[in-house]
């Protein structure tokens, strides 16, 4: 899977060199390649943003920059293509104002061969940069959740850590990728114990150490719809409304 990330603020992005999707990437099994949008600012001071049309406050980043440095991405992923059958990349702008990411989401976008994400920092970007790769192509804004963060960046490493983990041969035992909180049933995880089985007096359940593996199935997934029904109710399949007494 390709992946270019354009941002004011390539440090960010030194995160995804650690841990799995470092090693993905040594692997060859992920080309992130992140661009630094100062280097399409050909003005002395390298200038990204304006004051916004008609006025009001903050500053908005200027369309010029975001233009070049995407063409040069999508006809760079063309030449890379060579010429094959070259799926469109699909650009991902986060904001606050797209549609909320969710695993099921990132099932879908892990699909894709090649994702832009475009990460806006000030009060957004030029609406025409948008409008301008909608018509030419697949463009999605995309929210990470109901709060409110400074720039795309720390929701793309987000979105690119959810992504990149669904990618075939990133994740050593795919097992561990079905019974995680959000997938399968759609309920929250199991709370996990390992050794000592007593610290600072607190046990491991015993019904983990008494090796009955129905038992533990069965205690797990009690479990994880305990959770799921206290911090996430909004998570449960619907349950038939309750009836109102005066319904009896
Ligand atoms: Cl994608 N961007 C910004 N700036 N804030 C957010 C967000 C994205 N998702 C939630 N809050």
């Amino acid at each position: 899977m390709r992946l270019d990330v354009v941002t004011i603020f390539p440090g960010y992005f030194d995160a995804l060199e650690l841990s799995l999707l470092g090693k993905a990437r040594q692997r060859g099994l992920i080309d992130l390649r992140v661009h630094d949008l100062r280097e399409h600012a050909h003005d002395r001071h390298r200038t990204v943003d304006d004051t916004p049309a008609g006025g009001g406050a903050g500053m908005v980043m200027k369309p010029e920059p975001w233009g070049e440095a995407l063409d040069g991405i999508l006809a760079d992923g063309r030449a890379a293509a060579g010429g094959d059958a070259d799926p469109d990349p699909l650009i991902i702008f986060p904001s606050p104002a797209g549609d909320v990411f969710t695993q099921s989401m990132a099932r879908e976008l892990a699909e894709e061969s090649h994702l832009v994400f475009g990460c806006g920092r000030y009060e957004g970007i030029d609406q025409r940069v948008f409008d301008e790769y909608a018509a030419r192509g697949r463009v999605r804004l995309v929210s990470i959740g109901d709060y409110v963060l400074n720039g795309g960046e720390v929701a793309t490493i987000a979105m690119i850590e959810a992504i990149g983990r669904l990618v075939p041969g990133v994740v050593g035992n795919p097992e561990s990728l079905v019974e995680e909180s959000h997938e399968e049933d759609g309920l929250l995880e199991y709370p996990s114990y390992t050794k000592p089985a007593t610290w600072r007096g607190r046990e491991v359940p015993p019904v983990l150490l008494g090796g009955n593996h129905r038992a533990i199935a069965e205690w797990r997934r009690e479990q994880r719809v305990e959770r799921t029904r206290r911090v996430r109710p909004d998570l449960l399949p619907r349950e038939r409304p309750a009836r109102h007494a005066a319904d009896e």
